[in-house]
């Protein structure tokens, strides 16, 4: 990959007061804390759709449960939700809500696969046992776009459309931070940096920059 200018990549904490005292008090006693971060771009403007990963050496055992479906539909010839962020090892399902047929296709490294042509209202699966990003497209739509994100690690999600995301949970002392976004001017489309994860509630900017 051609690398031609270094990337900025600057962290700031820029508020630190979201939770009451007593909240605060109580995630300091346990060890963990709420981190609430914002990502945005060289203009400030929020970034949405951005992953968001804390790893920490003290992370729980045991598997890795998010909330949301671990499924993305074929829906109005877009992938839906566009991004999704899924725990290693996951298999997601790709229903087709469509009056047209679909394939699905990724040429990205963790998970290179070919799906068929499939239609209306069937679906399809796909496992992700190698952490990283995987770029979907569509044979016959070539405008189609989704977005896998594999992750290792319980603390990771997607920020909303004022580029916040929340890690609950976070277990306080040293972390390293991971931000990917398919437009993110760098290699692998993410950016790392060494992070201290305090039992106060704070929320923490991240400037990047886009292509
Ligand atoms: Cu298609």
């Amino acid at each position: 990959m051609l690398i031609k200018l270094p990337f900025r990549f600057i962290l700031s904490v820029i508020a630190a007061c979201s939770a009451g005292l007593v909240g605060a008090a109580f995630a300091a006693a346990q060890g963990a804390a709420s981190v609430r971060v914002q990502v945005v771009d060289a203009d400030g403007m929020p970034v949405r759709d951005a992953v968001v990963e804390l790893h920490s050496a003290r992370r729980p055992s045991g598997p890795i449960r998010f909330p949301w479906k671990m499924g993305m539909a074929q829906k109005g010839l877009q992938f839906t939700p566009g991004t999704l962020v899924v725990a290693k090892g996951s298999t997601v399902a790709f229903p087709n809500l469509d009056q047209v047929r679909h394939s699905i296709y990724s040429f990205s490294k963790p998970a290179r696969f070919e799906i068929d042509l499939y239609g209306r209202d069937q679906t399809r699966t796909q496992n992700f046992p190698i952490t990283g990003s995987v770029k979907l497209g569509c044979n016959i739509h070539d405008d189609m776009r989704g977005y896998i994100r594999v992750t290792d690690t319980p603390f990771a999600s997607k920020t909303d459309h004022n580029g916040y995301a929340t890690l609950a949970g976070m277990p306080t002392g040293s972390a390293s931070l991971t931000v990917w976004h398919p437009q993110l001017r760098s290699p692998a489309n993410e950016m790392k940096s060494a992070f201290s994860v305090s039992g106060a509630a704070q929320v923490h900017k991240l400037k990047v920059v886009l292509r």
